[in-house]
């Protein structure tokens, strides 16, 4: 192992850097292998600082030449950065180092990309440029020359020069150097233009690659309603004369929020209905505003130090998602999002990574960039607006950039602003930072007299490091329906704060049910033993549109452990619930397509465990299959009526009212095919007009056992497109049947199109074997020694992406013995392997309770 003994690096420690930096000026002379970078950086003693030793964190660079005040010196050099004597006075720091953008496939510092050079120095890559502090708290304004012959040059911040062979960029807000950003290439603009609230013109541009000129227009029009949304609703302004995007092939993350250069996976941002499905346009929307917003929060307020990574990315994540709910349906983003913590978190959370909002340690940040710390840390946003109340939500926020505009901040200080605000003390909501796990809420009832009490009680099992929980405040959304289904009490949002309260309701004329948790009003997981019947009931009746779908969910997912526990038949409940809710034409047929899902495999396999069982994984999707079947069978005669709801009479656009269309009739012709073996889903295909009917088509038919021809006429007409290439990969191991996904995925691995070191390839192939949940567990371990001999394989080449995707071993001890055996072999062969990055080593070493 590189680190025989890796550093944890803790947030108890943390300390201010001896020195502030005054301005830092960057000189890049660009060659593939040889680019040098000439840096001149001003410094001084740090005032607040105890410990004054000079050390720059470096790593890969040659250093060439040092210098202090003209005067050359010879630092002391390790493998981390170096250390020299400074005078205890203001002084200017010189450096030349070289350092090799084409041999860097990690895709951290500055690196290649199809010929074109860009940077990725969030968390810790600016320190593979050049010598530097580099931590989020040393902040400075930026200016930078790029010397290269390629006609397209960027850094971030206004354009300050430029002629033939050479451009200038000067930023005039301090950042950290995370913010950093370098790109130069033979890239295409797609111009846009913004006038800010106070009347600024600001240039757009969105830089592609000569070819994907086409796919521009969507990600333009979404970075405009951002910048303008966020002006009516924050009150934030964008602050430079130009703001520039830039799509790169080659890409560990969705995007980086670098300071006026955001740079995408082009997965993030290129989108044409030939090309992209409606999801992916929705995506695409919520990622530009998502690094738009980073501008307020993120760039001018950014994090003290890495543990504070949910200041800029749980509010960062929380003012998207209101984005979305604005332009598009706010209860179906609602569902989107619950859906996805449960399917991302909750693992995560109950699992041997279970990590606090705020970690306070850790190894290798880039492993932190976790669906706790961005979803969760956007929940426990979503509670404190709850709990504060949206006026006051609002005053918090104008305090906040107020207050902190320019600074590097802590959790403490955001929860301040909110106590100074309302004069709320919020210690113990402050526990949402600190304690991990994911609370569990189990209710009792009683019924006396006319009054209805409410028992709730909160647990949280013990996780990694912290074996004692204490009770969180966690704001209960609670509504009321009498017998007939009027609601007798509107949402009320009740604040558990002690391991048990009662909440009690008088003046009832009969027992009510009782609609908890609305609106997902908390990141928790409910225990509510509600009847069948009852389920139906709120499925039918619930006025709170969350509610009413999670209703149909819990039935869904109590038929179907009853069926792999008991072997028990589908039963009626459900089935005539989803007929009723299919029937109703008044219901958006988003919202309908959403009521048909079902809960994932691997939520199923959690709920066995959690309630004593060992999950199999085949008895899983037997369950799975057979109720698909019979909800096809039991919907069968109003498929057709559906289907003629869905059609569309108009030219294609991603919009919310279409793209709902288009998902109820894709589980319309999915439940079709299970009819008809896939009859109509070839019609379907050979009519499909944009990405989103061709896909569902064929995915349909692949479900089916049916559609190779159009699987290899897909192939042949998108072999040019890479990413429509990727969801050629993917869909074929998402849609494989347990059995042959390992072999599915092995061939596809033997594609001359499999570019493994791309990380959206790998993870189309690699990412979808392990959320095939039968698939991955299939028997005998086919699926767990492909995945770990490729992870082995990725390590030395991207430790980024090798150690994200080793969390689908996460839930090994969820399974039976020889599933576990089988895992843990793996993992420890996957630890064992010699010079295992510290990124793998990491994760591997929690997965495996190390
Ligand atoms: N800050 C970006 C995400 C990001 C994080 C790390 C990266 O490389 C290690 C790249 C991007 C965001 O929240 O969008
Ligand atoms: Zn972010």
């Amino acid at each position: 192992m590189r680190d025989a003994a890796p550093t944890t690096i803790y947030l108890k420690d943390y300390m201010p850097f001896g020195y502030l930096v005054d301005s830092v000026h960057l000189t890049f002379d660009l060659a593939d292998h040889a680019t040098r970078v000439t840096s001149r950086i001003a410094f001084c003693p740090n005032p607040e600082a105890t410990d004054r030793t000079f050390f720059l964190h470096g790593e890969d660079l040659t250093l060439i030449r040092a210098v202090i005040d003209g005067v050359e010196v010879t630092p002391n050099v390790t493998d981390k950065g170096l250390t020299v004597d400074v005078p205890d006075a203001p002084f200017i720091w010189e450096a030349v180092v070289e350092i090799d953008p084409g041999n860097n496939t990690a895709l951290e510092g500055l690196y290649m990309s199809n010929g074109m050079y860009c940077t990725q120095c969030e968390a810790e890559g600016f320190r593979k440029i050049t010598y530097y502090p580099d931590r989020p708290d040393v902040m400075s304004v930026f200016t930078v020359r790029i010397n290269g012959d390629l006609p397209v040059l960027l850094s971030n911040g206004n354009p300050s020069g430029k002629s033939e062979g050479w451009a200038e960029w000067t930023d005039p807000w301090p950042k950290p150097a995370y913010l950093f950003a370098l790109v130069a290439g033979d890239l295409i603009a797609h111009p846009g233009q913004f006038t800010t609230m106070s009347g600024r013109d600001v240039e757009l541009n969105l830089w592609v690659r000569p070819g994907d000129e086409g796919k521009c227009a969507f990600g333009m029009e979404a970075l405009k309603k951002s910048m303008k949304w966020d002006e009516d609703v924050y009150g934030r302004e964008y602050d430079l004369d130009m703001f520039n995007i830039v799509a790169v092939d080659d890409f560990n993350m969705g995007a980086m929020e670098n300071k006026g250069l955001n740079i995408f996976n082009s997965s993030a941002v290129l989108a044409s209905p030939e090309t992209s499905t409606d999801a992916n346009f929705e995506r695409i929307e919520a990622i530009i505003a998502h690094e738009y917003f980073h501008n307020w929060t993120g760039n001018r307020i950014t994090c003290r130090d890495w543990f504070q990574l949910c200041l800029k990315e749980g509010l960062t994540v929380f003012r998207d998602a209101q984005f979305t709910s604005d332009m598009r349906s706010a209860p179906v983003k609602r569902i989107h999002d619950a859906i996805d913590l449960r399917a991302r978190q909750f693992p995560e959370d109950n699992g041997p990574l279970s990590h606090p909002v705020r970690p306070e340690s850790f190894q290798e940040i880039n492993n932190f960039y976790t669906a706790t710390v961005y979803e969760k840390g956007a929940e426990v946003i979503g509670m404190l607006k709850r709990l504060v109340g949206d006026e006051a939500y609002a005053q918090a926020l104008k305090l906040y950039f107020d207050r902190h505009d320019g600074q590097a901040c802590t959790i403490e200080d955001w929860i301040k602003v909110f106590e100074d605000t309302t004069g709320r003390d919020l210690t113990q909501f402050k526990r949402w930072y600190s304690q991990s796990g994911t609370p569990r809420i189990s209710v009792a009832e009683d019924w006396q007299d006319g009054t209805y009490t409410l028992t709730l009680s909160q647990r949280t099992k013990p996780t990694p490091g912290q074996p004692e929980k204490l009770p969180q405040v966690i704001p209960v959304a609670v509504g009321l329906l009498g017998q007939n289904g009027d609601e007798v009490r509107a949402t009320e949002v009740l604040e558990l704060t002690e391991a048990e309260q009662s909440f009690t309701f008088s003046g009832l004329a009969a027992k009510p049910v009782a609609s908890i948790l609305r609106d997902f009003s908390a990141p928790v997981i409910l225990e509510h033993d509600h009847t069948d019947a009852e389920r139906a009931f709120l499925l039918a009746h619930d006025t709170d549109p969350f509610n009413r779908w999670q209703a149909g969910r819990s039935l869904a997912q109590d038929t179907l452990l009853r069926m792999i526990r008991e072997d028990a038949a589908p039963g009626t409940n459900y089935l005539d619930g989803m007929l009723a809710v299919l029937r109703d034409g008044d219901l958006d047929p988003a919202y309908r397509s959403l009521m048909l899902g079902l809960p994932t495999q691997s939520e199923l396999a959690a709920a066995l465990f959690e309630s004593g069982n060992v999950p199999d994984p085949m008895a899983i999707w037997t369950a799975v299959e057979t109720l698909r079947q019979a909800t096809a069978q039991h919907v069968q005669d109003l498929l057709p009526r559906l289907h003629s709801e869905t059609l569309i009479d108009a030219p294609f656009s991603p919009d919310a009212d279409q793209a709902g269309k288009r998902a109820l009739g894709g589980a319309v012709l999915y439940l079709t095919s299970r009819l008809d073996g896939g009859a109509k889903a070839a019609e379907e295909y050979a009519a499909a007009d944009n990405m989103t009917r061709q896909l569902t088509a064929l995915s349909c038919l692949l479900r089916a056992g049916a559609g190779q021809t159009e699987l290899a006429d897909f192939y042949r007409q998108w072999q040019h497109d890479r990413l429509v290439v990727d969801k050629w990969f993917g869909l074929q191991v998402t849609t494989a049947s347990p059995e042959t996904t390992p072999d599915v995925t092995r061939t596809l691995t033997e594609h001359p199109d499999f570019n493994w070191k791309n990380p959206n390839r790998f993870r189309a192939v690699m990412g979808a074997l392990a959320m095939n949940h039968a698939g991955f567990h299939r028997a005998g371990g086919a699926g767990y020694a492909l995945l770990a001999d490729w992870l082995i394989r990725l390590d030395p080449v991207n430790p980024q992406t090798t150690a994200r995707m080793c969390s689908a071993f996460q839930t090994w001890k969820r399974y039976d013995v020889d599933r576990q055996d089988r895992m843990k072999a793996q993992l420890t062969r996957i630890a064992d392997t010699p010079n295992l990055s510290r990124d793998t080593t990491e994760m591997v070493s929690r997965i495996l309770g190390a």
